[in-house]
């Protein structure tokens, strides 16, 4: 099939299933553009997936998540285990080989057959990054990679929305993430199933340990106690052990029954997402395109109609919904 541009529905599901990487680099594309034959592919290929452990990886800029997948890759390739890698970090592009900056960890894998690697732009999907990411992953999974780490950066909504799909959640701190602490004790941020305190050759990793331990102290009631681990990416020290937790967590799922369980959720969590932001950019499309629908806005603007009527009015409108706010009309 090489040299071929372009494929069909058939062609292309095909190549994604024998892990052909210029399949798979097309199909992710056209995911990315939001195109029908990529909805077409997945659809055909659904049915195969769910063999893949997803891993996501998630946590502040620069505390070190490129350069600990990198090293995790390495790790788990000396198992001889299949990888890709999807990351929606905006600031760590690897795409095609060509990196910015000093990035280049991942390029490492370049040449490995076995390793795909792929940075999603974040640009207008229709259903956002959730869907987006769901759908890459999904074409990994029918391509037969064993893992597939999934790198988000922050803990915004729409982060929570990618990661959602994960097995296994790890964070990543630094020294020094100390708005992150406070997100989890606060709530703000879900408890992750592994930590890592990367950069553990700073000074103050010991006292950021002791702070994430007493943050999660807090927490006695879960049955999973997330493990802690200091790592340092670049020497890939204490990766064996992160990615030994990352297992002792699948584990623990597997045996308890709590996969199947996860991944419904998981699922249920994503269909949940993509619809909800599909409505939110049909809405959003809706209003600009309408001029009484903007016009409800200038009159609560100017203080002729109250905000909850023009809501109304919009959702009647544009999702033929009634009511929607509860109240009876
Ligand atoms: N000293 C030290 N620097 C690290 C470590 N891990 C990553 N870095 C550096 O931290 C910076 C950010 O790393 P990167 O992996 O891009 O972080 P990301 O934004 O979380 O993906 C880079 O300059 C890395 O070289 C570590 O364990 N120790
Ligand atoms: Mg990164």
């Amino acid at each position: 099939m090489a040299g071929r541009r372009d494929y069909t529905r058939e062609t292309l599901a095909d190549g994604v299933r024998a892990g052909d990487r210029r399949a798979l680099a097309r199909a992710i594309t056209l995911v990315e553009n939001s195109e029908p034959l990529a909805y077409d592919v997945v659809r055909d290929l659904y049915p195969e997936t769910g063999r893949t452990y997803a891993v996501g990886v998630t946590g502040p800029p620069g505390v070190g998540k490129s350069s600990l997948i990198s090293a995790l890759v390495r790790h788990v390739r000396e198992q001889s285990r299949s990888v890709g890698v999807i990351s929606v970090d905006p600031s760590s592009p690897f795409s095609k080989g060509a990196l910015l900056g000093d990035r280049i960890r991942l390029a490492d894998h370049f040449l490995d057959p076995e390793v795909f690697i792929r940075s999603m732009g974040s640009r207008g999907h229709l259903g956002g990054l959730a869907e987006a990411t769901l759908q890459a992953l999904l074409v990994l999974d029918a391509a037969g990679k064993e893992l597939v780490f999934l790198e988000t950066v922050g803990t915004g909504q729409g982060e929570v929305e990618v990661i959602g799909i994960a097995d296994t959640v790890v964070l990543v701190l630094m020294p020094g993430s100390g708005d992150s602490i406070q997100a989890l004790k606060a709530g703000i941020m879900e408890i992750p199933d592994v930590i890592a305190v990367n950069k553990m050759d700073h000074p103050a990793a010991k006292t950021m340990l002791n702070e994430v331990r007493s943050v999660l102290s807090l927490d006695r009631e879960r049955e999973w106690k997330p493990p802690i681990v200091l790592t340092e990416a670049m020497r890939g020290e204490n990766v064996d052990t992160l990615w030994e937790k990352v297992e002792a967590h699948r584990a623990f799922l597997e045996s308890e029954g709590l996969l199947e369980q996860r991944r419904r959720e998981n699922l249920a969590g994503e269909v949940f997402a993509v619809a909800s932001a599909r409505a939110k950019a049909h809405l959003e499309r809706a209003v600009a395109d309408d001029a009484a629908l903007r016009r409800l806005l200038d009159e609560v603007q100017s203080r002729k109609l109250d905000p909850l009527t023009a809501v109304r009015e919009i959702m009647r409108e544009v999702f033929k919904l009634e009511d929607e706010d509860g109240t009876r009309a």
